[in-house]
C-alpha cells in the first residue's frame, strides 16, 4: 500500500525554461518567476521571499511575492546551490570557482572552503559544520568551521544531499542513476534504483522523497518502495524541486472546489461535489460548535461521492488526487 502523497505545492526551477514556478498538488500553476537565465535552485524563505541560484546570470538573488528582487549576490560563478542560514547569511556551492562561500547580507565573504572541483550542493548542519557534494570529485564531505574534513563518503556525482534529522544522509548520484541513503558509517540503508539523472533530493515528512530529474523533465515523489505517487511531467529541465507545505485547510479547499471546475464533470456529479465542499467551508467558517466535525463528515461523503463515480464519470488519476487532497485537508482539521 503507497503511501498518500505529502500535502503542499511543489517549487520547482525549471531551468531549461529560464523560470521558478510553484504548483498546487493539481500541477496548476500558482506563482511564476520568468526572466531568469538557468536556474537550478529555488528555496521558500521562512519570510515568504523565494531564494533563487540563477547559474548562468551568475548570482543568487531573493525576490518577494511580486518578483522584485529583494537581495542580490552577483559576480559568482555558475552558482549551483544557495541556502540561506538561520544568522541572515548565505551559502553558496558554485560549479565554475572551486569553493564554498557564505557571504553575509553585504556580500561579504566570511567563510570559504576550497573544494576540488565544482560543487552543486552545500547544507549547513546544525552542529556548525559544512556538507558539501563535491560532485567533480565524486564525493562529499562533511568539514568543521576550520575547513578540517570530519566525515566523507565516495559517491558518483553526486549531485543533492541533505542531512536528515537521525543523521542519516541523503545523496543523488547523477551516473549511478540511483538516490541513495547511508548512515555514518557509510552503510546504505536505503536506495532507489533507476532514475535517470535525479538532481535535487528531499525527504518529505510522511517519509516519501521528492527528486527533480532533469533530463526526464519530471519531478517525482516516491514512496519508500519506490512507488510513484505524485509527479508532474514535461517540464523543462527541472533541477531543483521543494515541497511546500499548505497549513490553511481554506486553501486546500479553493484549489480543491478549483479542480472539480477544472475536470468537467457533468453538472449533477460537479454540483453534488461542490455542495460537499460548500459544507466543508460552512463549518469551518461556524465558530459556534462543534465545526471540525462537521467539516470532516462533509469531506468524508465527497470521498465517497469521488468514489463512486471512479472509473466512471471521473478517472482514477483524478479520483486519486481529488481524495488525496480532501484526506489532507482532513489530516489538517484532525491535527490543527
Ligand atoms: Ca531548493
Ligand atoms: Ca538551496
Ligand atoms: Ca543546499
Amino acid at each position: 500500500m503507497a503511501v498518500l502523497p505529502a500535502n503542499g505545492h511543489t517549487l520547482i526551477a525549471e531551468s531549461d525554461n529560464n523560470r521558478v514556478i510553484e504548483v498546487d498538488f493539481f500541477r496548476n500553476i500558482v506563482w511564476e518567476l520568468s526572466g531568469l537565465n538557468r536556474p537550478v535552485d529555488a528555496d521558500r524563505l521562512s519570510n515568504g521571499n523565494t531564494l533563487i541560484a540563477d547559474c548562468d546570470n551568475n548570482r543568487v538573488i531573493e525576490v518577494d511575492f511580486f518578483g522584485n528582487i529583494v537581495w542580490e549576490l552577483s559576480g559568482l560563478a555558475r552558482p549551483w546551490d544557495a541556502d540561506r542560514l538561520s544568522n541572515g547569511n548565505t551559502l553558496i556551492a558554485q560549479m565554475d570557482d572551486y569553493r564554498v562561500i557564505e557571504v553575509d547580507p553585504l556580500g561579504g565573504i566570511v567563510w570559504e572552503k576550497n573544494v576540488c572541483g565544482c560543487s552543486h550542493s552545500v547544507e549547513r548542519l546544525p552542529n556548525g559544520n559544512t556538507l558539501i557534494a563535491m560532485s567533480c570529485c565524486d564525493r562529499v564531505i562533511e568539514v568543521d568551521h576550520n575547513g578540517n574534513v570530519v566525515w566523507q563518503i565516495q559517491v558518483p556525482y553526486p549531485l543533492d544531499i541533505a542531512k536528515l534529522p537521525d543523521g542519516n544522509t541523503l545523496i543523488s548520484s547523477g551516473p549511478g542513476r540511483r538516490v541513495i541513503e547511508v548512515d555514518h558509517s557509510g552503510d546504505i540503508v536505503w536506495e532507489l534504483l533507476n532514475i535517470d539523472l535525479p538532481l535535487s533530493v528531499e525527504r518529505l515528512a510522511n517519509g516519501n522523497t521528492l527528486i527533480a530529474q532533469l533530463q526526464e523533465g519530471r519531478v517525482i515523489e516516491a514512496d519508500r518502495e519506490g512507488n510513484i505517487v505524485w509527479e508532474i511531467t514535461e517540464l523543462e529541465g527541472p533541477a531543483d524541486a521543494e515541497r511546500l507545505v499548505i497549513s490553511n485547510p481554506v486553501q486546500l479547499l479553493e484549489e480543491l472546489s478549483c479542480q472539480i471546475a477544472n475536470l468537467n464533470l457533468q453538472n449533477g456529479i460537479s454540483n453534488s461535489l461542490d455542495a460537499k465542499l460548500d459544507a466543508v467551508l460552512r463549518a469551518i467558517d461556524d465558530i459556534n460548535g462543534n465545526n471540525d466535525v462537521a467539516a470532516i463528515n462533509a469531506l468524508e461523503a465527497f470521498i465517497n461521492t469521488v468514489e463512486v463515480q471512479r472509473g466512471n464519470k471521473i478517472s482514477d488519476s483524478d479520483a486519486d488526487a481529488l481524495i488525496a487532497v480532501a484526506q489532507q485537508i482532513i489530516d489538517l482539521l484532525t491535527n490543527g
